[in-house]
């Protein structure tokens, strides 16, 4: 079996094209040229894999359909599986037109690509508990309505509802897995669990004094990205091509994360949290709580990791890598960047 993976790079990439490889797959990934190395989190599947042709590379960009179109056609993939985005729901109030670009313009691409190709290729499309704007506290499942609130949620939107216009008008297997928040420590350091657990680790180990923050009254309904990419998975597998949310049922808030992840290395989060009006968003989604029931009856999908474990397997890593960075510090090997404002 061959899967095309955008966004290989990410953190779901890397969780996602793992599993593939460890299922016998040969994966397809994109990645970006960039001015510094990005690879990093894929490296040592790279170090595994590339030479013996079971993972590959190519240079291209969600925005670059030729180079998209010419890949499906060469590679003849079985699944395609589009993770690529301009992620981060703040960011896409700074650059509205690129991250919305990149989820109409890869979408359109790629289902164009499987539609025109002779052989059956599924799509899986990346859509995200964002859409909903978390205006009230339902619970919310494939049949809630959505109403984004950032320029990210409502290119997500587009792009989840042209895969459904591609299944019902061409009979393509087209797939959205609509997932809340999933972490793990892997996630992008500018994501809130990760940069509290990236502080803590470096708090613990006197690199660092404080961590700003922006609401910490937001809830979101937080898993393991380990779990979620089983989910994508199965969705790929099952008989009849659907919408699916991906969720676990609990939900909590910015503060409660806040508090257990000081907890975890015994320490009071009040004593380190400042808030900063530069992390607050133009339009906040408050509340996220997801109803995975669908996934569970239909896909025999279900959440593994429960949020105390998670925030401590995020700590624990976190801890590990500040004390890493600390030896680095010491023989003068490292800068501490970490507290300038743009990086966060
Ligand atoms: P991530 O860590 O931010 O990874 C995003 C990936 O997309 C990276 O590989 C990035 O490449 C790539 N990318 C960005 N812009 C691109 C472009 N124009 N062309 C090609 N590649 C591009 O995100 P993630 O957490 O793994 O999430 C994966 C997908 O699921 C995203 O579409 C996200 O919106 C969606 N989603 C995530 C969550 C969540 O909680 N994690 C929940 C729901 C939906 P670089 O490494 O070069 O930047
Ligand atoms: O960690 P976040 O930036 O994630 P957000 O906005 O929920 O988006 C993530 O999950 C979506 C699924 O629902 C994905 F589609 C999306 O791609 C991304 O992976 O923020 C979570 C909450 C927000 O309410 C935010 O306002 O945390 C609040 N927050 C408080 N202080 C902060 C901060 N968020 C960030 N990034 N940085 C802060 O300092």
């Amino acid at each position: 079996m061959k899967a095309f993976v955008t966004g290989v790079t990410g953190q779901d990439g890397f969780y996602l094209t793992k599993l593939l490889l460890d299922k016998g797959y040969q994966v397809h990934g994109t990645i970006r040229r960039s001015s510094s190395f990005n690879t990093e989190r894929i490296d040592p599947l790279i170090s595994e894999y590339e030479e013996g042709g079971l993972l590959k590379l190519y240079y291209s960009d969600l925005l670059d359909s030729s180079s998209l179109n010419n890949l499906i056609n060469s590679i003849e993939p079985d699944e395609i599986y589009n993770l690529a985005a301009q992620s981060h729901v703040a960011v896409s109030f700074k650059n509205p037109l690129y991250s919305t670009q990149t989820s109409v313009v890869g979408p359109i691409t790629l289902l164009e690509a499987v539609k025109n190709s002779k052989k059956d290729i599924k799509y899986y499309q990346a859509s995200s508990s964002e859409m909903f704007g978390g205006i009230d506290s339902n619970t919310l499942n494939e049949n809630t309505k959505f109403r984004p609130k950032s320029p990210y949620a409502v290119g997500k939107v587009f792009a989840h509802e042209i895969t459904k216009v591609y299944r019902e008008s061409y009979g393509i297997f087209g797939v959205n897995g609509i997932l809340f928040n999933h972490e793990s420590p892997l996630r992008g350091e500018t994501f809130v669990t990760r940069k509290i657990t990236r502080a803590v680790g470096r708090i613990k180990n006197m690199l660092q004094e404080k961590v700003t923050l922006g609401n910490l009254e937001a809830s979101r309904d937080w898993g393991f990205a380990g779990d979620y990419v089983e989910g994508m998975y199965l969705m790929m597998q099952h008989s009849i091509p659907d919408d699916w949310v991906l969720a676990t049922g609990e939900t909590h808030t910015v503060k409660e994360f806040a508090e257990l992840a000081f907890n975890e290395v015994g320490l009071n989060y009040q004593d380190y949290v400042l808030i900063d009006s530069r992390h607050q968003r133009p339009n906040e989604v408050n509340y996220l709580l997801g109803d995975p029931s669908k996934a569970k009856s239909e896909l025999g999908w279900e959440n593994k990791t429960s949020f105390s474990s998670l925030v401590k397997k995020m700590v624990e890593e976190d801890v590990l890598l500040a004390e890493r960075e600390k030896v680095l510090l010491e023989k003068g090997l490292l800068k501490p960047t970490w507290e300038y404002p743009i990086k966060n």
